[in-house]
């Protein structure tokens, strides 16, 4: 068993492990090249391929090496203005120095090590001075990511369908807790439930959650007042962003095991992480529940997620 944080990348006498065009290469994330500890960067990305927390239909194991696969759309060499973002009309991410970390060595069922290394490899990035970005994985995995960040007592958003503060199992730890987790071991000082929606949520957890004390938007509510920015203000403070990919519509982003009719779509995720980003300070975030299994080869789920993960790097550094 091996608990060290060697990312184990190869290292080749040939070439840099990517080429020129997006299906060239190794992937990393959009081509970003590997993390190197001793290197400054701004944001690392981190991938836990783990879905043992699952309570439907699994295969979130295989999201980051899918979005990873999909990002690589957005890696083109040489740009040094790395991405033009033409509904802004500005250049994003500029200058950032970002790379990829690989994945944490996970084991088969050793939940306890498993999450004791994502939280060590999330505190190493930390330790770095880096924003640690976070590709999933079920949700399950987003609560030891958050215990990394026990010291800088965050304000946590969940982006989601569900409110994932499940008391229902001996284990509480299933991609349907990390909520309840989070706030039962006190790692975040303000919590807020964003997209919440359909009809499998429990009435009675969603009804606890904000007894104590969280913000519950629903998607109905947020279609109704996303622009309304007084309705969906932030205030100051670190953010740690959990987006769990059934935010979005199904026919938006189909490959995730657990889909529910109504949800959001892609601008209105970007309105609304400017929107937090305008006073607060995003210092990590995830992007979970991306199920390859699921989306058949048009891969518009990973998609989806690859462009989110790089507009959440853009509101956390631009
Ligand atoms: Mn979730």
């Amino acid at each position: 068993m091996t608990e060290d944080l060697d990312n184990g990348f190869p290292s080749s006498p040939f070439s840099a492990p990517k080429g020129t065009l997006p299906f060239t290469g190794i992937a990393t994330f959009a081509g970003y090249p590997f993390w190197k500890k001793e290197q400054r960067s701004d944001a690392v990305i981190m991938g836990v391929p783990y879905d043992e927390g699952t309570t439907y239909r699994s295969g979130t194991r295989l999201g980051p090496r899918s979005i990873r696969n999909a990002s690589m759309f957005y890696a083109y060499e040489g740009a040094k203005d790395r991405f033009f973002d033409a509904d802004r009309n500005q250049w994003i991410l500029s200058g950032k120095t970002i790379a990829d970390a690989g994945d944490v060595n996970i084991e088969p069922l050793s939940r306890e090590r498993n999450w004791r290394l994502v939280t060590r490899y999330g505190e190493t990035i930390l330790d770095a001075h880096a924003i640690p970005a976070v590709l999933g994985g079920d949700h399950s995995i987003t609560y030891p990511v958050v215990k990394a960040f026990e010291k800088k007592r965050i304000h946590y958003v969940h982006l989601d369908t569900h409110a994932d503060c499940d008391r229902i199992f001996e284990s509480d730890y299933t991609h349907g807790s990390p909520v309840a987790r989070i706030f039962e071991e006190n790692l975040a000082r303000s919590l807020t439930l964003i997209g919440i929606r359909g009809l499998t949520n429990s009435g009675r957890d969603l009804a606890w959650i904000q007894k104590q004390g969280a913000r519950v938007i629903t998607a109905c509510q947020l279609h109704r007042h996303l622009r309304d920015h007084q309705a969906l203000s932030f205030e100051e403070g670190s953010y740690y962003i959990s987006l769990d990919i059934d935010f979005f519509d199904p026919s938006a982003a189909p490959g995730t095991g657990t889909p529910e009719p109504g949800g959001l779509f892609f601008p209105d995720f970007s309105d609304l992480v400017h929107n937090i980003a305008e006073k607060g300070k995003i210092v990590g975030f995830d992007v979970v529940e991306v199920n390859p299994l699921l989306e058949g080869h048009h891969a518009i789920t990973s998609h989806l997620a690859a462009r989110c993960v790089l507009e959440l790097l853009s509101a956390a550094l631009d």
